[in-house]
């Protein structure tokens, strides 16, 4: 019989709105502040990876800056949100990504769950902002698990509420470290984005409006012999 997978898990920042660029703002005038820099390039190795991890490779740039305490670099991690904070308050449902509310309905029409994997703890309000939330079974986001992409726990815990057998998940995801997660969970893995950074994933398009629900299920059916 052929296999049809039984969940999509969705990445939210840079998959379903385009966050991401905000999240690239924020760290940049955090960064400027303490009289560093870094480029777009720099900012992929950021995208999917938790706000103090993030916080810890920028500071890494510069080796005079690894005398923080804990206590600094939390207020550091609070001012970035706060810039972040800012720059999402007109976040609205015209925000949704080109292609997503007709792939989270074709999932609704084909009895395939939703879930949302995401590594940020401003997901559920983002979801609530373009209105979206009705859509999902369930949320994951950095309150829900431990360790944060590219361990799969983000995707698995998602699988795992839902009941549902880590082969028959689909995720989809626009950081490299997601993608990781997703593989090393034994999921089928739909990178959004550039080759340079996504060559690992099982089906790649380069950007949201090039995602078709048949073109997915097809291509997870001919990888599924892996799982
Ligand atoms: P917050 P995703 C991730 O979200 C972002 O890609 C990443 O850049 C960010 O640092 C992380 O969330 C934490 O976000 O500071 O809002 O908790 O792509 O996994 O949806
Ligand atoms: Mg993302």
């Amino acid at each position: 019989m052929t296999k049809f997978p039984k969940v999509f898990i969705y990445d939210l920042d840079g998959v379903i709105t385009d966050t991401a660029e905000f999240h690239f703002l924020a760290w940049q005038k955090l960064a400027e502040e303490l009289g560093i820099s870094f480029d777009r390039q720099f900012n992929e190795q950021l995208k999917g990876i938790s706000r103090m991890d993030s916080l810890d490779r920028i500071l890494a740039i510069d080796p005079s800056l690894q005398t923080y305490s804990s206590e600094e670099k939390e207020k550091l991690a609070t001012r970035k949100n706060e810039y972040y904070l800012e720059l999402i308050e007109a976040v609205n449902p015209s925000h949704i990504l080109p292609g997503i509310e007709a792939l989270l309905l074709a999932n609704k029409e084909a009895n395939v769950k939703i879930a949302l994997g995401s590594a940020s703890k401003n997901a559920p309000a983002i979801l609530d902002k373009l209105g979206l939330t009705g859509y999902f079974d369930y949320l994951v986001d950095a309150s829900k698990v431990e360790k944060g992409k590219p361990d799969p726990e983000t995707f698995t815990t998602a699988a795992d509420a839902l009941g549902i057998a880590y082969p028959d998940c689909v995720g989809l995801e626009d950081s490299a470290a997601g993608v990781e997660a997703i593989n090393k969970a034994n999921m089928f893995s739909v990178g959004i984005g550039d080759a340079a950074h996504l060559s690992h994933a099982d089906y790649l398009v380069t950007d949201t409006a090039a995602l078709v629900f048949e073109e997915i299920i097809g291509q997870y059916q001919k990888k599924s012999p892996r799982f």
